[in-house]
């Protein structure tokens, strides 16, 4: 899978050398560029956001940085005149599900297991991290012209930019490429993946502090301790997340 990242911090993205990521990029199973969008600026201050139109407090993202920085990672816009030549527009790649630009944006749809599981099909996902006030909203209207836009929330509270979200939302993405994750039944076996939270786990030793492991995990009856983690799962589940047993949560998992 192909990733790109636009982003005023470009440095937020160095965490993305370590552990299993940096080990599926190291191997060519995610190939990663971060952007600075500063790159994109023609004016001596590199300013990427003005004041509102209409008024009102912070600054907004201007639009003219975010298209020179989009059209070159995904093409320029084919509808432009000095652009015939373009190689991969997204209204070209459109045909063959190209790429999805995704904007973190507290606005967006719910991020969740099942939209991570979705984008890890994909061949290439462009990131783009607003910060300030947000973007300029014609950056989104004109890209949802040329193919797939999405506005993507982590959850219902406000971050000061795009980044943490877009580095919480690769990780639990590059985490279902296949080969990413060395053993794939550690995937299946966790929380949200069935619809359920996580049963508890534990290792040696067998009394710790003077708490002891469940003696159901030491009597070697692996049908007994099925039964007993997905009783845990239950039990978790409905004193933790009722919501998540809720019959629409259900319906919306499958649908
Ligand atoms: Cl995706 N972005 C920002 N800026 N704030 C958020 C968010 C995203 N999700 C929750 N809060």
């Amino acid at each position: 899978m192909r990733i790109d990242i636009v982003t005023i911090f470009p440095e937020f993205f160095d965490v993305l050398d370590l552990s299993l990521l940096g080990k599926a990029r190291q191997s060519g199973l995610i190939e990663l560029g971060v952007h600075n969008l500063r790159d994109h600026t023609h004016d001596r201050h590199h300013s990427v956001d003005d004041t509102p139109y209409g008024g009102g407090a912070g600054m907004v993202m201007k639009p003219e940085p975010w298209g020179d920085a989009l059209d070159a990672i995904l093409g320029a816009d084919p509808a432009s005149a000095e652009s015939v030549a373009a190689e991969t527009s997204i209204a070209d790649s459109a045909a063959d599900d190209g790429p999805i630009l995704i904007f973190p944006s507290p606005a967006g749809d719910q991020f969740t297991q099942a939209m991570a599981r979705e984008l890890s099909l994909e061949r290439h996902l462009v990131f783009g991290c607003g910060r300030y006030e947000g973007i300029d909203e014609r950056v989104v209207d004109h890209y949802s012209q040329r193919g797939r836009v999405r506005l993507v929330s982590l959850g219902d509270y406000v971050l000061n930019g795009g980044e943490v979200a877009v580095m919480a939302m690769i990780e639990a993405i590059g985490r279902l490429i296949p080969g990413v994750v060395g053993n794939p039944a550690s995937l299946i076996e966790e929380s949200h993946e069935d619809g359920l939270l996580e049963y508890p786990s534990y290792t040696k030793p067998a009394n710790w502090r003077g708490l002891d492991v469940p003696p159901v995990l030491r009597s070697g009856d692996h049908g007994a301790i099925s039964i007993w983690r997905h009783e845990q799962q239950i039990e978790r589940t409905q004193r933790v997340r009722p919501d998540l047993l809720a019959p629409s949560a259900t319906s919306e998992r499958q649908g």
